[in-house]
């Protein structure tokens, strides 16, 4: 055993850099284990906010809520629209317009139980064509309105997706694409007072969104 002039054996040397690099190698290990937490938390914290993660999911209520609010808004106008140029004479000529985007510009369409008729003008705003994005306006009451809805559907183009000679039909127009325009004419003795119709398109797919309601005052 020599004396390595320190004051340490040479075994106790050999000892403490083994210890040393012992200590060394747990403290990088664990700061690499306390490093990657906090780089996993870091992460987890920030990853909902990253700019393009997640993004059309954080987006969705907002959107949700303004294309509801354009919606209200716009039916409300519309609906205000109406109640103020409305007049029981006037109420006997009806004009409704469609559109490309699976929209009637109405929501309800009130008329007079002292029109003899009612005609119903059904303008076509969009541009594409009938066998694409069709539109008619059926009226039924509200109970019938699903079910000729989907008879409508099944009845085919040729027959404007109404089902021919179904009496809970009130009234209906064609079928018209982009650019047309369509009416219909109809007395409306048997309608109720009070009594809620709907009006909607027959065609396939379109009344879950293409309906309103059909008041007679
Ligand atoms: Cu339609």
């Amino acid at each position: 055993v020599s004396d390595s002039g320190l004051g340490f054996s040479h075994n106790r040397f050999i000892a403490l850099i083994v210890s040393i690099a012992f200590l060394v190698v747990l403290f990088e290990g664990a700061s690499e284990l306390g490093g990657g937490m906090i780089k996993a938390q870091v992460e987890q914290t920030t990853s909902k906010f990253h700019p393009e993660k997640n993004a059309e999911d954080r987006l969705k209520p907002a959107m949700v809520l303004a294309t509801e609010a354009n919606i209200d808004n716009s039916v409300e106008e519309t609906s205000e629209a109406v109640a103020a140029e409305w007049s029981a004479e006037g109420s006997c000529q009806q004009v409704i317009e469609g559109n490309d985007m699976l929209q009637f510009n109405l929501k309800e369409m009130v008329v007079s139980a002292n029109c003899k008729e009612v005609t119903v003008t059904l303008k076509h705003t969009g541009a594409m064509p009938a066998n694409v994005m069709g539109h008619n306006w059926v009226l039924t009451n509200n109970t019938d309105f699903m079910p000729v809805a989907q008879a409508g559907g099944a009845a085919g183009i040729e027959n404007n997706y109404v089902p021919v000679g179904d009496q809970r039909v009130l009234a209906a127009t064609t079928i018209i694409g982009g650019g047309q325009e369509t009416s219909v004419t109809f007395s409306i003795d048997s309608l109720v007072v009070g009594d809620d119709y709907t009006f909607f398109c027959s065609f396939p797919g379109h009344y879950a969104i293409m309906k309103g309601a059909f008041k007679v005052i």
